[in-house]
């Protein structure tokens, strides 16, 4: 906002100064008194504010000037204006000083006044609508008592068939694009002109120019224009001040996701500048100040609405997606197919109104820790008292003291620095390829606004096999169909007589459970809330772990619909007793299970149906501003 400045009183020359409402000029009136002066009285006109400040206490000085108050050193002015001036100095302040007779005035001073209104607006309340003056606009705060204004980072292509990402130019190449822009206006009001030499500016720190870009919108009316005003390799811009009552409106967009060492917060200024002499910089004599805060990058939740599956077609998955797209029109959402030709093996889809980002690390190796199937996020929680109404994100790390594998450091850093999704460090390690989605997903329970979270679970699976021996089924036998390259009979007797294969699974279980104590607490479930997958490891030669038969856990989830990777599990009485004990799992909780032979698509090469697809969710009602991190 504005400082206060100090006006210099002077006699004989005529003195002209632009006052922004609601700022105030100080004045001495001692310093500028004539040698026999005792005595001062001001006059001034109506749209002008006088107080006479002495040794704390102030008075409104009467607009006629019928009033003297005595010399003093101690005594300053403060002079506002009340509201905008229709001409340049159409207001003045006139001190007149009086010597021990009184009655006229021994010398007199006048300033000439020019008011002007300027207020940089922005949506701070978050309604939607850019208010006029938020008295909060520069300070953000979380929840829903919180205020200050949001930006997207422009990351989506509005033509997917462009190379960079929206954000990357200093152009605007559709409306639409707008729609991802946060609207700023700057009002003026005034006289026609300014006095000579003073000029409006709007800046950002230095600090901010690789954050924001703010478009400007030239002739509203007549073949919109949009010129990039701010941003990389533009830190202000001179903007016309065009007099009377003036709106003009800007579109800012956001260039990067918060991060380690980006908080999320950018600031936009405007000042106005006023020359103090020939061939001497400007000074700033009144500022306004927004502040936005960059949009976090967040995950949607199984819990959520599909809108669209993307899946990628590759050589060998004619047959998957053909089971894929079944269950994609049972669950009523799009699927979107993304052809080897665009996806380049394994490419994260874009398009139009699909934002996305990647981080790349400088230094450190990129490990198989980084892919999205170690990203996973829970449904909406409560733990140990606090909310979490996005959920939380769950990420696969290395055993603590282990010098494994870990998620590179710039991608830990920039999922922790979104804040609204405090991420959650399991240990996903002991496998194979070390995915979060390996062991856990999590389901929502259909008409409720409840969930179970799925665990992949060796003790379960032994249980039923050991279940299934008793009844007399031991020589039942797996992996009838399957296309993998295990060709030989395995039958329930001989997976419970592998003692290897027993201690292995302890071994795994062990490690699934360390991850089941850490989810409880974090995200504030009971064993009720928690659900048993079965599910059989072999270790690799690493020591690591990988599914042995299809690992139900990494399931797709469209509302109701789950897509499981088929287990190949013993047949008894014509029926897979995997598929069976499943279905009796989920199904009362309303959920349908429709089994999907990945064998060949994506079990050979360590992943399921998960990992070969992604959905587009619709988004959370929550909005995130409201979350207190
Ligand atoms: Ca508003
Ligand atoms: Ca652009
Ligand atoms: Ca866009």
């Amino acid at each position: 906002m504005g400082r206060d400045r100090t006006l210099r009183l002077q006699f004989g020359n005529r003195i002209e100064v632009v006052c922004v409402v609601g700022t105030r000029l100080c004045t001495d009136v001692y310093g500028a008194a004539p040698a026999d002066a005792v005595t001062f009285a001001v006059k001034h006109s109506d749209d002008v504010e006088v107080e006479i400040i002495s040794d704390g206490q102030s008075e409104h000085a009467p607009a006629n000037g019928g009033k003297q108050w005595p010399l003093d050193p101690k005594t300053t002015l403060s002079i506002q204006m009340t509201r905008p001036s229709t001409e340049a100095n159409d207001n003045k302040v006139t001190v007149g000083y009086y010597g021990e007779n009184g009655g006229h005035p021994i010398d007199q001073a006048g300033v000439f006044l020019t008011g002007i209104e300027i207020s940089l607006d922005v949506d701070a309340d978050r309604d939607g609508v850019v208010e006029k003056n938020h008295p909060k606009k520069a300070v953000w705060t979380w929840g829903p008592d919180g205020q200050g204004a949001v930006l997207l980072v422009n990351c989506d292509k509005e033509n997917p068939y462009t190379g960079k990402e929206d954000c990357q130019d200093d152009k605007v190449f559709s409306k639409d694009d707008l729609e991802d822009m946060s609207r700023m206006i700057l009002r003026t009001k005034g006289p026609d002109r300014l006095p000579p030499g003073y000029e409006m500016v709007l800046y950002i720190p230095l600090s901010d120019c690789d954050k924001v870009g703010v478009f400007y919108l030239q002739n509203p009316f007549f073949g919109q224009r949009y010129i990039h005003v701010l941003g990389p390799r533009k830190l202000f811009h001179v903007v016309k001040y065009t007099g009377g009552s003036a709106e003009m409106e800007f579109f800012v967009e956001g260039l990067r996701f918060p991060d380690a060492g980006f908080d999320g917060l950018v600031t936009i200024n405007v000042s106005l500048l006023e020359p103090v002499a020939e061939g001497i910089p400007q000074t700033p004599i009144f500022t306004d100040t927004v502040v936005f805060r960059i949009a976090p990058w967040i995950m949607t939740p199984n819990t959520l609405a599909p809108v669209n599956v993307f899946v990628c077609s590759v050589k060998d998955n004619y047959l998957f997606l053909k089971e894929i797209k079944n269950l994609v029109s049972k669950a009523n959402c799009k699927m979107s197919v993304c052809s080897r030709y665009m996806n380049r093996g394994d490419r994260w889809m874009q398009g139009p109104d699909f934002g996305y980002v990647s981080r790349e690390p400088l230094f450190e190796e990129v490990t198989s820790l980084d892919s999205f199937g170690n990203l996973e996020v829970s449904p909406p929680v409560t733990a140990n008292g606090k909310e979490y109404p996005l959920g939380r994100i769950l990420i696969g790390s290395s055993f603590p003291l282990s010098a494994g594998r870990r998620m590179t450091k710039v991608v830990r850093d920039f999922l922790y620095a979104q804040k609204v999704q405090s991420p959650i460090e399991l240990y996903s390690d002991w496998l194979t390829v070390g995915h979060v989605d390996e062991f856990v997903t999590f389901v929502p329970i259909p008409g409720k606004k409840q969930f179970r979270m799925l665990m992949a679970s060796p003790s379960a699976c032994y249980k039923l096999f050991r279940e299934k021996q008793k009844e007399g089924h031991g020589e039942a036998v797996m992996f009838k169909g399957y296309t993998g390259t295990d060709t030989k009979r395995v039958t329930v007797n001989k997976v419970l007589s592998n003692e290897v294969m027993v201690q292995e699974n302890q071994y795994v279980q062990r490690c699934i459970d360390w991850n089941r104590d850490i989810l409880k607490k974090e995200l504030g479930l009971a064993e009720k809330d928690i659900i048993d997958l079965p599910a059989l490891f072999k270790m690799d030669k690493q020591g690591k772990a990988m599914a042995y038969f299809p690992n139900m856990v990494n399931m797709i989830v469209l509302s109701r619909d789950l897509g499981i990777p088929k287990p190949f599990g013993p047949i008894i009485e014509a029926e897979c007793c995997l598929e069976q004990h499943v279905c009796s799992l989920l199904e009362p909780l309303g959920l349908t299970c429709t089994f999907i032979d990945d064998v060949s698509s994506y079990h050979k090469q360590l992943g399921e149906v998960h990992c070969g697809t992604n959905v587009h969710r619709k988004p959370s009602a929550f909005k995130w501003w409201n979350v207190t991190p």
